[in-house]
């Protein structure tokens, strides 16, 4: 029955469910529309999304001092999130910084401390890169509320974004600061009131850091860490410290406040899990998701979501509607990029009757997505860290779509 639900694509609009029917030549309206007979109005020096889409913007959520936005991933087409989109976590507010008066120190175990100002570090190679960025707490509702919680999926699970990041790679000023062989660990300290600090393995930095300074083409917008942060592919946000100002070289990590106690995690055999750097594989069905009503003429409709691994690249995506009764491999478009949002669609026939829609990703690596039982059991009651269960979709015979745990 559900394999039989989903169509291929041509089969679909073969049957024609979706368009509305027209002749050829048929006028599109009585008249010509305003816009064709009287000249548009002025532009901005800074383009702004059209008004009409003025209800696209960040789910603001404030806890215990924190301000964290989430991005609207409901209403995203593609893999890039727009930058005035992009989740944000503050943990002191937004510091407002000058390129002139800031720069990067880097220090401690190196034959030579050096100081890098804007005008300096833009004379180094850059690279680009596409990459997620997500929160270690994203879905920490999912994790710890008994009972689903009916939201937008950006609510829910919108500490996640994906953009292109430029930047110098980090190993160009360690190598010229002359790293000394005792050296293990950098710790990371931001210029902001919470002087957010995180130590970093100094073999995975020298392999993937950069000192990122540009976002999807533009500098990086002070919520992102303006002028300039430390970006590491696929690892928990909070290591990718904002506004950075210091990097000091070390045999040992900090354990700084943020190390010690907000980013661990407990496990469910008591154990507490330190330093655990990667986001796991993931996926979010983005259309049809939360609040959301399905379309009518009910037939033919696609499904589409979002899928990523902080371990490198997505290899598929299975998508069930009956509550993960049976599943389908879903199509993956390209590019499908490491550690980076990757794109899944999946043709499928609506018939009106009740349905839960459920993805799981797997990565190159072999890593699958586990249920949220499965997810539960690892981890201690009152842990919320690194939450990559199976979003699921209930979708009423109204065509409603909630949050639901299966
Ligand atoms: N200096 C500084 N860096 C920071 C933070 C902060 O509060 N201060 N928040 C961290 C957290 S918890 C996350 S999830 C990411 C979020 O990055 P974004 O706000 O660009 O999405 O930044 C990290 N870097
Ligand atoms: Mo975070």
């Amino acid at each position: 029955m559900p394999r039989r639900a989903f169509l291929g694509t041509a089969i679909a609009w073969g049957a024609g469910s979706v368009a509305a029917s027209a002749r050829g030549g048929e006028p599109l309206a009585a008249r010509l529309p305003d816009a064709m007979t009287t000249p548009g109005g002025a532009d901005l020096p800074y383009g702004q999304p059209s008004v009409q889409e003025r209800k696209v913007v960040r789910h603001e959520h404030q806890d215990a001092g924190f301000s964290v936005w989430r991005s609207p991933l409901e209403n995203q087409r593609g893999i890039i999130t727009p930058s005035g989109l992009h989740f944000a976590v503050h943990h002191s507010g937004v510091p407002d910084i000058a390129e002139s008066g800031h720069a990067l120190m880097i220090h401690g175990l190196v034959t030579q401390a050096l100081r890098f100002d804007l005008e300096r570090l833009k004379r180094y190679p850059m690279v680009s890169r596409i990459h997620f960025l997500e929160c270690a707490g994203n879905s920490a509702a999912n994790a710890l509320s008994p009972f689903a919680l009916n939201q937008t999926l950006g609510e829910l699970a919108g500490e996640v974004s994906c953009s292109e990041w430029t930047g110098v790679p980090l190993s160009y000023l360690l190598q010229e600061a002359g790293v000394k062989d005792s050296a293990r660990w950098v710790v990371a300290e931001g210029a902001d009131a919470a002087s957010h600090t995180r130590s970093l393995p100094l073999d995975a930095l020298l392999k993937d850091a950069m000192v990122a300074l540009y976002q999807n083409g533009e500098r990086l917008r002070p919520s992102q860490g303006y002028p300039m942060r430390l970006f590491m592919p696929g690892w928990e946000g909070n290591v990718n410290v904002k506004w950075l100002h210091r990097l000091e070289v070390t045999d040992a990590p900090a354990y700084s406040k943020d190390e010690s106690g907000l980013y661990t995690q407990a496990l469910a055999d008591g154990r507490i899990e330190r330093f655990a750097f990667p986001m796991d594989v993931k996926s979010v069905i983005t259309h049809p998701s939360g609040l959301q009503t399905l379309p009518d003429p009910k037939g033919f409709f696609e499904i589409a979501g979002l899928a990523w691994s902080g371990h490198g690249r997505i290899a598929r995506v299975d998508v069930s509607v009956d509550g993960g009764a049976s599943w389908v491999t879903a199509k993956l478009h390209d590019p499908v990029l490491d550690r980076a949002f990757t794109r899944f669609t999946l043709p499928w026939r609506w018939q009106g009757r009740k349905a839960t829609l459920m993805s799981r990703a797997t990565d190159e690596h072999g890593r699958v997505q586990p249920l949220r039982s499965e997810w539960k059991r690892r981890y201690a009651m009152h842990s919320f860290n690194h939450y990559n269960a199976v979003q699921s979709w209930r979708v009423g015979t109204d065509g409603r779509v909630e949050n639901a745990y299966v």
